[in-house]
């Protein structure tokens, strides 16, 4: 192992892309709030530079962690200690990236020339995604075009698709990547699009849903983050932005909106996964989305797209108060969530994000509902921890199409239910 890891270090310092050799994900059940506890401390131990993929909250949901080969020692030894139950859940990170990046040169050998000879079964880079879209607007000119929002930090272009077939019409709103890591979101937002362009004048309730509504798709919102998946760790999930006064980089997205803003679950320390940013709106990936839909207007439904746990959750994630139309967003979350599983089986919980996953502050989501868009949801795509993060391609379809009926429930919903 120390030779593996002397060549990564090696191969770090040349190719600048950070290898995870020896890494773990452990799944940790905590059995009491006493052993929650005790992982939070686990989790200031900066030394161990441990990524919490799933932070410990309650014992209602297990607790995934990304262990570092060098930390492997001191957390088994910790939670055998402190009898606390694990299991691993990856027990070799590298090996499934090094499958992932395998996988994606299979497709990288052919260039498509039209958004049919796309392989929507593998992963792709910025460039393809960027490609597909403007060949996807090219293809489709009376149906679709592109708005550029606004740009990232890093100088690159916020493109959204919008899907229109006739002025003036209230919209729709679907976001994938907000969080880069999260690499089936934008695999299946490129889906999404090409079934709206297929479906559209031949599926009957996608149709009437684009005769009355345009639909707005952001599949990329996040893209300097989703470049650094890329070219330098796959396991970036902030936006780029650099701190001032500290050594780490890069605002959470989903916790920068001006609902809640600064409340529990979120972070003030720049390290952090869940960091805030210095105050509302500090992103500008985030105030693109914000002007966007402010200037729009008249957007009935905003759904935010994430991976992993496989949960339908509307407002609120601050507070377990619940929101106004909190009934009827349950019911419809019910409807959703079984025309999901119609298809693969795939089950899904549903609730506020508050009592379904766990608090979060300054959330997409609850800013989106405080604006007048009652049918604001987040997804979190599949799984539920085989493989987390890391879902094999062979999976992007499946998982796109078992949402597409979801997403289809809550657009139905919305058109029938004007307000
Ligand atoms: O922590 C988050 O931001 C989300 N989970 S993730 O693993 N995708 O990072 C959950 C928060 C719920 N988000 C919204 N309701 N918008
Ligand atoms: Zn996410």
């Amino acid at each position: 192992m120390r030779g593996i890891l002397l060549l990564t270090t090696v191969f770090v310092a040349v190719f600048g892309r950070e290898t995870f050799v020896g890494h773990q994900v452990l799944r940790v059940t905590a059995k009491n709030d006493a052993e929650i506890d005790l992982l939070k401390e686990l989790s200031q131990l900066e030394h161990l530079q441990l990524d919490f993929w799933r932070e410990p909250i309650d014992e209602s949901l297990p607790v995934d962690v990304r262990v570092p080969f060098h930390s492997l020692q001191p957390v088994r030894s910790f939670l055998a200690y402190n009898e606390i139950h694990y299991d691993i859940m990856i027990e070799d990170l590298q090996a499934l990236l090094d499958e992932e990046q395998q996988e994606m040169m299979r497709s990288h050998a052919v260039l498509p020339r039209t958004t049919d000879d796309y392989d929507y079964t593998n992963y792709h880079t910025l460039d393809e995604i960027n490609s597909f879209i403007d060949m996807l607007v090219q293809e489709n000119p009376k149906l679709i075009s592109k708005i550029v929002i606004g740009q990232s930090y890093e100088g690159r272009p916020l493109n959204v698709l919008k899907f229109s077939t006739g002025a003036g019409h209230p919209g729709i709103w679907i976001d994938t990547g907000i969080h880069s890591r999260e690499w089936i979101t934008q695999a299946s937002g490129t889906w999404f699009a090409k079934k709206i362009v297929n479906d559209y004048g031949r599926d009957a309730a996608l149709t009437d849903i684009l005769n009355k509504y345009d639909i707005f798709m952001e599949i990329v919102v996040n893209p300097d983050g989703y470049a650094y998946t890329h070219t330098s760790n796959r396991m970036w999930r902030k936006t780029r932005k650099p701190n001032p006064d500290s050594t780490c980089v890069g605002v959470d997205p989903n916790r920068n909106w001006g609902t809640g803003f600064g409340g529990g679950g979120s972070s003030s320390d720049p390290c952090s996964e869940t960091y805030r940013g210095p105050y509302v709106n500090s992103e500008s990936e985030v105030k693109a989305i914000v002007d966007f839909v402010k200037s729009h207007g008249k957007l009935k439904a905003f759904v935010s797209i994430h991976s992993y746990s496989q949960m339908l959750l509307y407002p609120y994630g601050d507070t377990s108060t619940p929101c106004k139309d909190h009934v009827e967003l349950d019911e419809l979350a019910k409807k959703a969530v079984a025309d999901l599983k119609s298809f693969y089986g795939t089950a899904y919980t549903y609730g506020s994000t508050f009592n379904t996953i766990y608090q979060a502050s300054g959330i997409t989501t609850d800013w989106a509902y405080d604006q007048g868009i009652k049918y604001s949801y987040t997804f979190e795509l599949r799984d539920i921890g085989d493989y987390g993060f890391l879902l094999p391609a062979n999976q992007i379809i499946p998982t796109a199409q078992e949402t597409w009926l979801a997403l289809l429930t809550i657009m139905d919903h919305t058109k029938n239910n004007p307000y």
